[in-house]
C-alpha cells in the first residue's frame, strides 16, 4: 500500500493530538523529531510506504495500576503507576523509573518515546520505555520509600524481567529506591538477575553508572569544542539541579577545569560567580545524596547568593547545562543566555529546552546538544551493567569509564555525520534525530509488521 508522498507535519501532529488527547508534552516530543525526520522520509519512501512513522508514534502498550501504601502514621495513600513500553525492536524495553508529583501519562510517553531514538544512539541492544508514579518521595522516610516502592513493584514485576524490560532511575529514583524495587523483585520471583540496572555495587551494580549521565553530558560537550578547536577549561558554566545528573556534571566539569557558576533545584539557584570549589562540590554531594538536604542549606554555610524561584539562565555564560527538567529554558531564557553571549547549550535532562529557545539558538549559531545524544551516557552505562550481569562479572572504574567515553565519542560521530549543514554548522538535533531514527526503522522494515 502506498502512503502519501506529501507528508504534512502538521497534519501528522493534529492526528496524534486527537488520538492523544491532552498530552502536551508527548505531542511536543513527537513533533522534535518528526520536524527532522519527515524530510528524510519523503525522500526514502520505504519508510512511509511501511507506515514507519505511524508505528512508531504508537507504543506497544502502556500499562497502568494502582499502587496501594500505608505512611508511618498508618494512612492509607493510593498512587497511580505507569510502565511505557514504548519500542522494543532494537533490543528488551530500557527506561528509567521516575517519582514525582507532575508524573503523568503525558510525561512518561514523552520520555519512553525519547528513550527509543536515545537508545539506538548508544549502539547497544535496547528499546524505549520509561515509567513511573506520581508518588513524591521528598519528605518521606525512608520506611515509607521502602513500602511506596515493594508496592510498586508488587504491580509492574510481572511486566518486566531481564530480557523483557529493565527498568533503572530517573527523577526521584536512585540508589535507595533502586535497592527497595530490586529487594521486592527477588521476593516475588525467587530469582537474581539483572532486572533493574542503577544497582548498588554490592549486588550487581555498575562502577560509573552513577556518575555516568553527568560525565557523558560533559564529554559530548567537549567535543563538540574540539571540533571547533576549542576546550572546555576555563570556560563559565551554568548548570541546573542539583541531583544525579547535576551533580556529575559538576565534578566532571570541575575535573575539566571548567569554571561552575551554579546549580539550582525547585526552591531556587545558587549563585558562585568565582566558581565552586572542590569544598563547596564535596559538601554539595554529601548535602543532597546523603542528607537530602536543601540549597538554602548550602547559600547559608558558605555565604553565597541564593536567588529563590528563579532559575539559572541570566547567569552570564559561555556553556550552559540544564540538567533538571522538561521544558525548564525557554524563550526568555534563551535571549537571556544569547544575550550574555552563550556559546553551547547542552541538555543532560530530557527535553529542558522548549522548542522556541531551540530555535533561536539555532539562528543565532549558538551549539546545541539534544538531551537524547548529551544524555544517553546514563542508558548506556545501564547498558553496560546489563553485560557485567549477564557475564557475571564486574568490570574496573577505568574499564567502563573508558567504554563511556567511546561510546559518547560515536554517539557525537553520528549526530555529526547525520547533522551537517550546507552552511558548515553542525545541526546535532537533527543528527541524533536522524541516525536514532534510521537504526530502528530499519530494523522495523526488517522485521516485516509488527
Ligand atoms: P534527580 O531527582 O536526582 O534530580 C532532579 C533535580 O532537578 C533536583 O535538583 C530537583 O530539585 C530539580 N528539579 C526538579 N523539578 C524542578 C523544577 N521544576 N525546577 C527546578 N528544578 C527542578 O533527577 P536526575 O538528576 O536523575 O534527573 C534530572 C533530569 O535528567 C531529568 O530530566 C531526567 O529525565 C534526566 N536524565 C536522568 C538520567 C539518570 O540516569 N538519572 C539519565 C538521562 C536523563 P528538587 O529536589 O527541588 O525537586
Ligand atoms: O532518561 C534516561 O536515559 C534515564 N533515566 C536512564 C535510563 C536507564 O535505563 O538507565
Amino acid at each position: 500500500m502506498s502512503r502519501p508522498h506529501h507528508l504534512d507535519l502538521d497534519r501528522f501532529v493534529r492526528g496524534l493530538a486527537r488520538r492523544n488527547p491532552a498530552q502536551a508534552e508527548f505531542h511536543q516530543a513527537v513533533r522534535e523529531v518528526m520536524h527532522d525526520v519527515f524530510p528524510f522520509v519523503r525522500e526514502n519512501l520505504r519508510y512511509s510506504e511501511q507506515a514507519i512513522l505511524e508505528r512508531m508514534t504508537e507504543p506497544d502498550r502502556v500499562v497502568i495500576f494502582r499502587v496501594t501504601w500505608e505512611d508511618d502514621r498508618g494512612r492509607v495513600h493510593a498512587h497511580r503507576g505507569w510502565r511505557v513500553q514504548f519500542s522494543n525492536t532494537i533490543g528488551p524495553y530500557k527506561g528509567g523509573l521516575r517519582f514525582h508529583r507532575s508524573v503523568n501519562q503525558s510525561i512518561l510517553k514523552f520520555l519512553a518515546f525519547e528513550q527509543i531514538f536515545k537508545n539506538s544512539l548508544t549502539g547497544l541492544p535496547m528499546g524505549g520505555a520509561k515509567g513511573g508514579s506520581n508518588f513524591d518521595p521528598h519528605g518521606r522516610s525512608d520506611r515509607e520509600v521502602m513500602r511506596f516502592c515493594q508496592a510498586f513493584m508488587t504491580q509492574l514485576a510481572p511486566y518486566i524481567g531481564e530480557d523483557t524490560d529493565v527498568p533503572a532511575g530517573d527523577m526521584g529514583v536512585g540508589s535507595r529506591e533502586i535497592s527497595y524495587l530490586f529487594g521486592q523483585w527477588r521476593r516475588l520471583e525467587n530469582r537474581f538477575v539483572g532486572v533493574l540496572t542503577g544497582k548498588d555495587l554490592s549486588f550487581g551494580g555498575s562502577l560509573i553508572r552513577k556518575e555516568a549521565t553527568g560525565y557523558g553530558a560533559v564529554y559530548f560537550a567537549e567535543d563538540m569544542l574540539t571540533l571547533r578547536g576549542d576546550s572546555l577549561a576555563g570556560k563559565t558554566c551554568t548548570v541546573s539541579g542539583s541531583g544525579n545528573v547535576a551533580l556529575y556534571c559538576v565534578e566532571k566539569l570541575l575535573q575539566s577545569e571548567a569554571r561552575v557558576v551554579t546549580v539550582s533545584d525547585s526552591d531556587g539557584t545558587i549563585y558562585v560567580p568565582q566558581g565552586f570549589t572542590w569544598e563547596m562540590f564535596d559538601h554539595l554531594k554529601d548535602l543532597k545524596e546523603k542528607r537530602r538536604g536543601r540549597l538554602g542549606e548550602f547559600a547559608e554555610k558558605f555565604g553565597v547568593e541564593f536567588r529563590g524561584q528563579s532559575r539559572p539562565w541570566s547567569v552570564p555564560c559561555d556553556l550552559a547545562f540544564p540538567c533538571a527538567t522538561q521544558n525548564e529554558l525557554n524563550a526568555e531564557d534563551a535571549a537571556a543566555l544569547v544575550g550574555n553571549g552563550v556559546q553551547a547549550v547542552v541538555e543532560g535532562a530530557n527535553m529542558p529546552c522548549t522548542p522556541e529557545a531551540v530555535e533561536l539558538f539555532r539562528t543565532k549559531g549558538v551549539l546545541y546538544a539534544p538531551g537524547k545524544a548529551a544524555n544517553a551516557g546514563g542508558v548506556s552505562v545501564s547498558g553496560l551493567e546489563q553485560s557485567q550481569n549477564s557475564l557475571r562479572l564486574s568490570w574496573s572504574r577505568e574499564e567502563v569509564d573508558s567504554r563511556l567515553r567511546t561510546i559518547m565519542h560515536e554517539i557525537h560521530k553520528k549526530c555529526v555525520a547525520y547533522g551537517q549543514d550546507p552552511s558548515g554548522m553542525i545541526n546535532y538535533q537533527r543528527g541524533a534525530n536522524l541516525a536514532g531514527f534510521v537504526r530502528v526503522a530499519d530494523a522495523m522494515l526488517a522485521q516485516g509488521l509488527v
